[in-house]
């Protein structure tokens, strides 16, 4: 998969006469001497498959021979001993099939002579201050000494969005595989927290549940924080504290997505912390489940995520307005744009190695159009602060957030988190403690043989 990323980015890259440098980024310290776990940059892996930190790879499609280059760190004992096992520059040709590796100690003193005959350089700026500099200045340098040598050096930076980020918003099949291996994963969590939620727990006893999972099941863990928030916490979309307990009555909304290999899911449901929805928790949810319904039905290739955003827009408008939380009528409403009090968001985003997944949402000067192979969020919600003193008292604190992963094919679409119970009886038994329609292992032979 990996080599075949690299095939497919060379040739973009001859086409553009360009050199790309894709580094793995380093280790950052927590606090003291404590790091973060290491996990690479998306477009490195993307690349090499290889998960260690302090490496670069450099493409070359004018060279001879030698057209992907990596420099990693070297093998020693000592340091191994201390903080893990290393691949080694020896290795690594065999074990990843690039055509050269070299320790990363020689990189800039290899790197110059490497880009000479490419006209540009593919590389994303900003990430790494220092090394943007050293790289600017190293290219002057390679200028000025091949002046009057006739040789062609760089004189232009490009972004990867033109081209490593095309190729990574469309999906091969065996990228659909790692998804699908998520999206099961993340299926056993979402369910196991519909089993684990009682009056009286605490959201960061689900948030441990989710990682549980996540983890006994090989993922590499979540795909990014957490989102436990019971009752008006909801209403805060990026809440992670996740630390509040669960009160009789309310919802618990849960948005949390593992990685397989580095590769994302992104899913949230809404649950009743008593194993019941109340008759506004009901109406609210079957709202937003009907606006996320049709909005997915529109997830084909040609249409665009403003379609999508639209449509469950004008649902949710509709809905407002019916039970009385809007005064209506539509037009009115989508112009004033007063719904955003209970909307503010936006309906989906591109999924893949990343959560937000790169690729542009424009293209060609209009509107991006789904093709085969690109992953969507479909994410509808609906929320209503616990101090809006403009509703009812009885539909306050309500927030209600549903989220699917929708795969583009030739057809139409799949959703990869089908598996993930969302009509209301479906949630509501799993809560009160009933087995979910497929048991576990069943779930999981299914997830093997797609
Ligand atoms: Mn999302």
């Amino acid at each position: 998969m990996f080599r075949e990323h690299r095939r497919r980015l060379l040739e973009l890259l001859r086409s553009q006469e360009a050199a790309c440098i894709v580094p793995s980024g380093g280790l950052k310290t927590r606090n003291a001497d404590c790091e973060y776990r290491f996990r690479p940059i998306s477009d490195f892996y993307y690349l090499t498959g290889f998960r260690e930190p302090d490496s670069i790879l450099v493409l070359l499609p004018e060279a001879a021979e030698q057209k992907a280059v990596l420099f990693l760190r070297e093998r020693d004992a000592k340091a191994e001993s201390w903080t893990g096992r290393r691949l080694g520059v020896e290795r690594a040709c065999k074990e990843l099939g690039v055509d050269a590796a070299h320790a990363i100690g020689e990189f800039w003193d290899r790197l110059p002579e490497l880009l000479v005959g490419h006209q540009r350089i593919v590389h994303r700026m900003g990430n790494d201050p220092d090394r943007d500099r050293l790289l600017t200045e190293m290219v002057s340098e390679l200028q000025q000494a091949h002046r009057k040598s006739g040789k062609l050096t760089p004189t232009e930076w490009l972004d990867p969005e033109a081209s490593l980020h095309e190729l990574r918003l469309v999906k091969d099949e065996a990228e659909v595989a790692e998804m699908r291996r998520a999206s099961w994963i993340s299926a056993e969590a979402h369910i196991a927290a519909m089993q684990a939620v009682e009056p009286g727990r605490n959201e960061s006893e689900i948030d441990a549940l989710l990682d549980y999972t996540f983890r006994r099941n090989g993922s590499t863990g979540a795909a990014y924080n957490n989102i436990v928030a019971g009752g008006e916490n909801a209403c805060i979309l990026h809440y992670i504290e996740n630390d509040k307990a669960l009160v009789d009555g309310e919802l618990l909304l849960i948005d949390s997505g593992c990685e397989w290999n580095f590769y994302a899911t992104d899913v949230t449901r809404t649950i009743p912390v008593s194993g019941r929805f109340s008759p506004e928790q009901k109406a609210i949810y079957e709202l937003v489940l009907r606006a996320q319904k049709e909005a997915i039905e529109l997830v084909r290739p040609g249409n665009t995520f403003v379609q999508i955003h639209d449509c469950a827009v004008e649902i949710l408008v509709l809905g407002l307005i019916e039970l009385g939380l809007l005064a209506g009528p539509l037009e009115k409403e989508l112009q004033s744009e007063d719904y955003y009090r209970f909307y503010m968001h936006k309906t989906g985003h591109w999924l893949g190695l990343d959560v937000h997944e790169c690729g542009s949402y424009y293209h060609a000067g209009t509107d991006r159009k789904f093709e085969p192979g690109m992953v969507a969020t479909v994410e509808p919600g609906l929320y209503i602060a616990a101090d809006d003193s403009t509703v009812e008292a009885r539909w306050r604190g309500i927030g209600v957030r549903i989220e699917d992963d929708i795969l583009v094919t030739a057809g139409g679409h799949e959703i990869l988190s089908a598996a993930i119970p969302k009509e209301v009886d479906e949630v509501e038994a799993i809560c009160q403690g009933k087995p979910p329609g497929m048991k576990a292992g069943e779930r999981k032979a299914a997830n093997e043989a797609t």
